[in-house]
C-alpha cells in the first residue's frame, strides 16, 4: 500500500545527482540558445562577453555567461525581455517594486505546467494531499503568491479556499466552519490571524488546521516559534521569486533544516555580490538563478539579491536536490547606522529572543541636526509583560535593547509600544521606517 504522502509528482526529488546534471546541461543548453535567438538586449550583453551558446558544454561553463539583474526588467519594461511572440502568452504577472515601473513577467501555457508543477512538489513536501482544505491568504492578483498556490493546491487534488488576503474576521470563521487543514500566507499575515482569532474567541489550537506554508518574505526561527506555538501549526519555509515564476522555487521537507531548490528547472549559485566570482558550496553569497525550463522569458544568471548559502550535504530526508539555508537577508534590506551594516532579521532575532517580545515591531532612522543617524525600534509586548509599573517596562526595555546589542554590537534604543500600535500586513511586513532623508530636505 502506498505511504499517505506518496505522491508521483515528488519522484523528482529523488532523481540520482548524476541524471539530474545531464537534465540540467541539456536544458541549460537549451535555453541559452532560444535566448540568443529570440532576446536581443541578452543577445548584445552575450555577444559584448564572446560567448556564444555553443561554448555552454558543460554546468561549470554557465560562469561564462553575463548576469541578469532587477535594473535589466526595469529597463526593458514591458515586454522586452520576452522571447516569444504574444500568441504564445497566456499569462502576465507584475511586482511593484519599491521604485518606478513594476517589473513584468509572461509565461506560457507550458510554462504555467512547470510552476504549477512545482507548486504541487512544494505543497507534497509540506504534507498537504487530497482531502486537505487549504486556505489560500497569499494576495491573488498581479501578486504570483495567490494564482500559484491556488492552482498548485488544485493540481495536487486538495480542495482550495481562495480567501485571498485580509477581511480577517471572515478568514477566521471560513477556517473554523470549513475545518481547513492548512493555510498559505505570509508569515506576518498569520501572525495577525492567530492574534485577531484570540479576539474573537477562537483557539486555532483547537481547529484541524495542522500546517502553514509560509514566504514571501524573511522570516527567522524565533517567529517560526512564536507561530507553532500560537497555533499548534507545523511552519514550512516556502521561496520563490517572480522572476523565477513565482512562489515554489523551493520549500523545506519535515526536517526543517534549509529549503530544497527544484534544481531541475531552476539552476542555483552563490556568487561573491562585488566580484560576482561562483562561490564554492558552503559559502554565503548572493544567490543566482538560472531557469531552464521556461520560454517565454527566460532568466539567465539572474542576481535575486538574496544572501544565503548552498547546503551540499544530503538531506536526512533522502531527497537528492539541494538546499540552501534560510534566506533571512537581502542585500537590499540592509541599511548602515554608524558605520554597522544592519539586516531587520537581526533585530527580529534580538526582540523575540526575550520573553513577552511580539513579532510586531518596526524600525525608525532618523538623522540628526549634528549629521549623526539614530535607530529606534518599536515593539509590541504581549498582555502578561505590559505592566502599569514605569520600572518594570523601562526593565523591559533595556533587556529587549541589550538582546539586540548582542546580536548587532551596537546599542539602540528600544521602546515598548501599545497593542496595535504597529501596522498589521496582509501580505509583506514593512519595517524599516527610513526617515533620514526626509528630515535632510526639511532641514
Ligand atoms: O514573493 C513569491 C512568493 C509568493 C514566494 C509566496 C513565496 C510565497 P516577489 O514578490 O517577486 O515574489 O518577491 C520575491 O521575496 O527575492 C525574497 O527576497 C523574498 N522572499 C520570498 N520568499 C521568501 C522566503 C514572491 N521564504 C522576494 N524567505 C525574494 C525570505 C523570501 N524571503
Amino acid at each position: 500500500m502506498l505511504s499517505r504522502h506518496y505522491n508521483p509528482v515528488s519522484a523528482q526529488d529523488y532523481i540520482p545527482r548524476p541524471l539530474l546534471r545531464q537534465v540540467q546541461l541539456q536544458r541549460l543548453q537549451k535555453i541559452v540558445a532560444h535566448e540568443y535567438s529570440n532576446v536581443e538586449f541578452y543577445r548584445r550583453r552575450m555577444d559584448e562577453k564572446g560567448v556564444k551558446p555553443s561554448d555552454i558544454r558543460s554546468l561549470e561553463d554557465i560562469a561564462k555567461l553575463p548576469f541578469m539583474m532587477k535594473k535589466d526588467l526595469r529597463d526593458t519594461y514591458p515586454f522586452g525581455l520576452f522571447a516569444l511572440d504574444m500568441k504564445q502568452v497566456v499569462r502576465l504577472h507584475a511586482s511593484s517594486g519599491t521604485t518606478g515601473k513594476p517589473i513584468v513577467v509572461g509565461y506560457t501555457k507550458e510554462d504555467i505546467d512547470v510552476w504549477v508543477g512545482c507548486m504541487m512538489r512544494a505543497l507534497a513536501m509540506a504534507g498537504v494531499d487530497r482531502g486537505d482544505i487549504i486556505q489560500n491568504s497569499y494576495g491573488y492578483g498581479l501578486f504570483t503568491g495567490g494564482l500559484g498556490a491556488h492552482y498548485g493546491v488544485e493540481a495536487l487534488g486538495a480542495t482550495v479556499v481562495p480567501t485571498s488576503g485580509g477581511n480577517t474576521e471572515r478568514q477566521i470563521m471560513l477556517m473554523r466552519d470549513f475545518g481547513v487543514t492548512g493555510i498559505c500566507c505570509t508569515p506576518t499575515y498569520f501572525i495577525h490571524l492567530c492574534e485577531k482569532a484570540g479576539q474573537m474567541g477562537v483557539d486555532l489550537r483547537e481547529l484541524p488546521i495542522r500546517v502553514g506554508v509560509f514566504g514571501a518574505e524573511p522570516w527567522t526561527e524565533g517567529m517560526r516559534k512564536r507561530i507553532e506555538e500560537l497555533s499548534g501549526i507545523e511552519a514550512f519555509d516556502i521561496y520563490g521569486l517572480s522572476e523565477m515564476s513565482g512562489p515554489g522555487v523551493g520549500i523545506e521537507c519535515g526536517c526543517h533544516d534549509g529549503i530544497h531548490i527544484f534544481e531541475d528547472h531552476f539552476y542555483p549559485e552563490i556568487i561573491d555580490p562585488e566580484t560576482c566570482e561562483v562561490l564554492p558550496d558552503g559559502e554565503e553569497g548572493e544567490l543566482v538563478f538560472t531557469t531552464i525550463s521556461k520560454f517565454a522569458m527566460p532568466m539567465i544568471r539572474y542576481r535575486t539579491r538574496d544572501i544565503t548559502k548552498i547546503i551540499a550535504e544530503p538531506c536526512a530526508c533522502g531527497r537528492t536536490i539541494r538546499r540552501i539555508a534560510r534566506i533571512s537577508r537581502r542585500s537590499d534590506d540592509m541599511f548602515i547606522i554608524r558605520g554597522v551594516n544592519v539586516f531587520p532579521s537581526q533585530i527580529e532575532t534580538g526582540l523575540l529572543a526575550v520573553e513577552g517580545a511580539l513579532p510586531h515591531y518596526r524600525i525608525v532612522l532618523t538623522r540628526r541636526e549634528d549629521g549623526l543617524d539614530d535607530m529606534l525600534i518599536e515593539v509590541e509586548v504581549n498582555e502578561e509583560s505590559v505592566s502599569d509599573k514605569v520600572r518594570a517596562m523601562e526593565e523591559l526595555q533595556h533587556k529587549f535593547a541589550h538582546s539586540v546589542e548582542r546580536i548587532l554590537g551596537i546599542r539602540a534604543p528600544v521602546r515598548i509600544v501599545p497593542p496595535n500600535t504597529i501596522p498589521r500586513s496582509e501580505g509583506k511586513a514593512k519595517r524599516v521606517f527610513d526617515l533620514r532623508n526626509e528630515n535632510k530636505q526639511k532641514s
